[in-house]
């Protein structure tokens, strides 16, 4: 090959390559819209980005888990679905090179992609079956034939017999080795490829748009039950919150949690939406004599109660945000295990462990002692004066007074079954974390901020403690290395809710650490040794750091 022709060839050849990875780029968003549509006709969470997604969560260790509430809060989803588009993306680039040398290759690598989609969708413990392989599948292959199709009009023409040598080239050098190589370059079909690379962006858009489209319309019925609930009066109301439980602090959490701002912490990429219509509870197991099953209605026509509770995340860090605090109606849960002929261990029941089963496929274990023991463990339908949003569970979910929520407040709950601890472990525990975990007592400054700079004189510090089951005995606050000074704690609701807490602190210029530890109603002082969540909660005393001015 002459220097000359070598110089003709590779601006072309960059230009080509620069093209079969934009037609990888192109062929994988075919393929994640094709089967986005076609998830709409099996359903949403079978897409193969919500598939692979979960599959990830599920196999995510606890201390993995803990990193990324950590540093992505309750983006974490979110994070991890842009993730998983990035990584796509650079293979598919990938593949679009190799398929400019090995056509077949290419389109099979994308193939090989989809088919990994359907085996995470298929493999999810809420799987439905076969049919969540399809979007994968059918997404692969459509990638997998605009791949093929699209580096066909990259490769050079076959030179039509009777065509005339090009004017401004000597015929005698059509067959010579730089004729050749320029040939193989000049020859491809720039147009053709434009029109086809142009005509499948177009039409994945609109493919991709309609599924997103037809995937929100699929959760109407559900959307439509939930706005039909006409919650009835509680039988037994909460008592009327004392006035002065409620403090007004600015920057002060409210004593109640709105719940639009309620903390929510699960694995599901896609909010299950389940038709209050539809929805069944199964409650069997070992030592059930009599195996039923409610629905919502029955539920609904029960006798319902309404109780303030404090609910806490395991994975709330000491000054964190996963504690909040609602007004439930619901169903005791013991009154409708008793309906069902449960004994507590302590009465000779065999069953220690009641494992709770949500629509996605979570479990969550709670002491079968625990929720029979008379506290109110809730069935909850209603959540702050409306049926429970679809984020936190509609139409049911658990909550149990003293339980942190991965033992307890399983959301979208759908089955009960009755076991022991020792034949049966729950998804997290699984991965790491505790069987048991009772709430430890925890206590947090919301203001002054970290790195707050007050002025002098008369600073409120105001936050909340809980202890839930327990109570709350008594709030203390340290200035620096000084003495522990009591705080004045808001009225207690119920034992099961947090309190509010302030102190009017005499502020000095300068920077100062305010450290807050609380005492619950069985004596017992918040230790100071921190322990990280894993595996039952973290413990330490709360800091805040501020520079008075
Ligand atoms: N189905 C389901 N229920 C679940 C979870 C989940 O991942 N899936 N997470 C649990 C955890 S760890 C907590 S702390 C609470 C949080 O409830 P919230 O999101 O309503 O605050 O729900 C619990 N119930
Ligand atoms: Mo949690």
């Amino acid at each position: 090959m002459s220097d000359e022709g070598k110089t003709q060839h590779r601006p072309a050849t960059r230009t080509r390559h620069a093209l079969a990875a934009a037609s990888g780029l192109l062929a994988g968003y075919a393929a994640l819209a094709v089967a986005e549509l076609v998830s709409a006709a099996v359903r949403p969470e079978a897409g193969p980005v919500v598939a692979v997604g979960s599959a990830v969560i599920d196999r995510t260790p606890a201390a993995v888990k803990d990193w990324a509430i950590r540093h992505f809060g309750t983006d974490d989803k979110l994070v991890l679905q842009l993730g998983i588009v990035a990584i796509l993306a650079v293979i598919a680039l990938l593949l679009g090179t190799a398929a400019l040398h090995r056509r077949r290759t290419g389109s099979a690598g994308v193939l090989l992609f989809g088919l990994v989609g359907a085996v995470a969708a298929t493999g999810r413990p809420d799987s439905e079956g076969w049919t969540d392989a399809v979007p994968s599948l059918v997404g692969g292959a459509a990638g997998a034939v605009l791949l093929y199709v699209l580096v066909g009009r990259l490769l050079p023409k076959p030179p039509a017999p009777d065509s005339p040598p090009s004017g401004d080239r000597p015929a005698a050098t059509a067959g010579s080795a730089p004729a050749a190589a320029a040939g193989r370059d000049a020859g491809w079909d720039r147009r053709g490829f434009l029109v086809a690379a142009g005509a499948a962006a177009a039409a994945s858009t609109a493919v991709g748009a309609g599924g997103r489209y037809l995937n929100r319309a699929s959760g109407r019925g559900a959307v439509a039950s939930r706005d039909a609930v006409v919650l009835p009066a509680p039988g037994s109301t909460a008592d009327p919150i004392p006035k002065a439980a409620r403090l007004r602090i600015p920057g002060l959490s409210p004593f109640v949690t709105p719940n639009e701002d309620f903390y929510r912490v699960d694995t599901a990429l896609v909010v299950p939406k389940v038709d209050a219509g539809a929805w069944r509870l199964r409650i069997h197991g070992k030592g059930v004599a009599r195996s039923r099953t409610f629905t919502y209605d029955d539920l609904l026509h029960r006798d319902l109660v309404e109780r303030d509770i404090t609910l806490t995340c395991v994975s709330n860090e000491v000054g964190g945000p996963y504690v909040g605090n609602a007004r439930w109606i619901g169903v005791r849960l013991a009154d409708l295990l008793a309906d069902c002929g449960v004994r507590p261990p302590s009465h000779g029941g065999p069953a220690d462990q009641l494992i709770a089963r949500s629509v996605d496929g979570m479990t969550l274990g709670a002491p079968v002692e625990d929720v029979m023991d008379g506290r109110d463990a809730l069935l909850a339908v209603g959540m702050n004066g409306e049926p429970l949003p679809f984020v936190h569970g509609f139409p049911v979910r658990m909550v149990v007074p003293g339980l942190y929520g991965f033992v307890s407040a399983c959301k979208w709950i759908e089955d009960i079954e009755l076991t022991t601890f020792d034949s049966y472990d729950p998804y997290w525990v699984k991965r790491g974390w505790a069987r048991k975990a009772s709430v430890k007592t925890g206590s947090r400054i919301d203001t002054p901020k970290p790195f707050a700079r007050p002025e002098a004189g008369t600073v409120m510090v105001a936050g909340v403690a809980w202890a839930q089951h327990r109570g709350i005995e008594r709030v203390e606050v340290r200035v620096d290395d000084g003495p522990w000074r009591t705080a004045d704690l808001a009225a207690q609701d119920t034992a099961d809710t947090w309190r509010q807490w302030s102190l009017p602190w005499r502020a000095a210029p300068g920077g100062h650490t305010l450290t807050v530890r609380a005492t619950d109603r069985t004596g017992e002082v918040q230790p100071e040794k921190r322990t990280r969540t894993v595996p039952d909660g973290a413990s330490g005393w709360h800091s805040v750091v501020v520079t008075v001015d």
